[in-house]
């Protein structure tokens, strides 16, 4: 007997890889600097082929061996010299790296640490913060601690931050899935999917190992950084410019995920307009001035933020607003949208900043500069860009 999952992810991988095929043929033949607003309120099927987990665990690069990293010296102590703004490593911000991840996911992690310490942190000497919603092994500890001289901190997420609010019925939730799951819904059918999802919208920068940061930079295990950024600091970027919230790539969400969020944020910005910004960006996520959501949105697995924009009033009441519809469970809103949305409607357009010198690749999608300047410093082919499967997210945004 052949299981029946797995019967169901090959038959998902075939459908992938023809969606795929077709979507390629498609964008190549047209013509690629026109902007076409109906391919973004109608994602193509090779978005879902690129986001979904079968397809791109295959394909995260290893570029650790482009850059050797000398070997920490010392793996016991989980402290380095510079703890503070006025250490051997130039000035620092109150920051850190967040990186919510399982026990499995120990080897791509180091993988991701070597490239992230060679091409940044080995000069700059930031913290690490590991979240998981299960205690980690000694065995996965050991190995983290291992790949950096930065101070190292594991955390476990309290059970009321991952948990049903009590008003969810289980029973419509599981329907909810199980028919998400036949309709093919990238993670449709996953319950710790959104259990992710809601803690990074909601709970990531309440706990209390991420409490004292002024900035996190999320970075997720797998994901590779391209580009020399031992003289850059996004960190101090994000706190001499005022910065708020940080990308670098920008792209439509899956439509299915997120039925009804629009119409509850539109009644959230009627019934809070004490919180939307002047000079917010409803521009850059909606064509009709705010009437319907054009689904752009920041990869949130790349994002660096200041923490106070989450603490803000602003964002609790939005995120309060849209975890009481029980979207996050009958629905599968990613935070991806629910960051984007609020730092497009709640942030000043300033205070958000794209980070185009971060080269960066998570699965098959990558931000590569492509400025001759920036290409001296990184090692990615901007051929491999998202530029052509980004439609117009990036391009909007910079243009609003
Ligand atoms: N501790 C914990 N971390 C999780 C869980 N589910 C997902 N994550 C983490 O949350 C982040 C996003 O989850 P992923 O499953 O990688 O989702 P994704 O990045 O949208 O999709 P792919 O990487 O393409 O599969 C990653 O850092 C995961 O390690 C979970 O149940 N527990
Ligand atoms: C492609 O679009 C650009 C900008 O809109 C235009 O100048 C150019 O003529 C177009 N090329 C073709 C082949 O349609
Ligand atoms: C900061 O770190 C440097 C180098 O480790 C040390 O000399 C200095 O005393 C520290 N300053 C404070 C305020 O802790
Ligand atoms: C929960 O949902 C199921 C399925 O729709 C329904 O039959 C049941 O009555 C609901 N329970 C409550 C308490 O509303
Ligand atoms: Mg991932």
């Amino acid at each position: 007997m052949i299981p029946r999952r797995l019967v169901a992810t090959a038959r998902r991988i075939l459908l992938f890889a023809l969606a795929f095929l077709a979507g390629f043929l498609f964008e190549h033949t047209r013509n690629r600097s026109s902007t076409t607003p109906s391919v973004i309120l109608h994602p193509q099927p090779q978005e879902q082929a690129q986001l979904h987990p079968v397809v791109t665990n295959t394909i995260i690069p290893d570029i650790s061996s482009v850059i050797p990293l000398p070997l920490p010296t010392t793996t016991e102590t989980t402290t380095n010299t510079a703890q503070n703004d006025t250490g051997n490593m130039g000035p620092r911000a109150n920051a850190a790296f967040v990186v919510l991840l399982q026990n499995k996911d120990l080897h791509d992690m180091r993988k991701t640490m070597r490239n992230l310490e060679s091409v940044f942190n080995q000069k700059h000497g930031y913290p690490y913060v590991f979240l998981n919603n299960v205690p980690f092994t000694e065995h996965f500890k050991t190995h983290i601690r291992a790949m950096t001289t930065s101070p190292v901190k594991f955390g476990l997420i309290p059970k009321e931050h991952w948990s049903y609010p009590s008003f969810i019925n289980k029973t419509q939730a599981a329907l909810n899935r199980e028919d998400m799951e036949n309709r093919n819904v990238p993670y449709g059918e996953s319950e710790s999917y959104r259990h992710m999802c809601r803690y990074m919208s909601g709970f990531i920068f309440r706990h209390d190992l991420v409490q004292e940061y002024d900035y996190y930079w999320r970075v997720e295990p797998g994901v590779s950084f391209s580009c020399d950024l031992l003289d850059v600091d996004p960190f101090m970027i994000m706190k001499t410019k005022k910065y708020k919230y940080g990308f670098t790539i920008a792209l439509p969400e899956f439509v299915d995920t997120i039925p009804t969020l629009w119409e509850n944020v539109k009644r959230f910005r009627k019934l809070h307009p004490q919180h939307i910004a002047k000079r917010n960006s409803l521009e850059w996520i909606s064509y009709d001035k705010g009437d319907t959501y054009n689904n752009c949105h920041f990869w949130s697995n790349f994002e660096i933020v200041d923490t106070s924009f989450f603490r803000s009033k602003a964002y609790l009441d939005f995120f309060q607003f849209l975890d009481d519809t029980g979207g996050f469970f009958y629905e599968r809103w990613g935070d991806a949208p629910i960051h984007s949305i609020a730092a497009a409607l709640m942030l000043d357009r300033r205070e958000i900043h794209f980070f185009n010198e971060v080269g960066y690749r998570h699965g098959m999608y990558e931000h590569c500069p492509e400025s001759p300047e920036l290409q001296l410093k990184c090692a990615c082919d901007p051929k491999d860009n998202v530029d052509w499967v980004q439609f117009s997210c990036l391009r909007r945004f910079l243009e609003t």
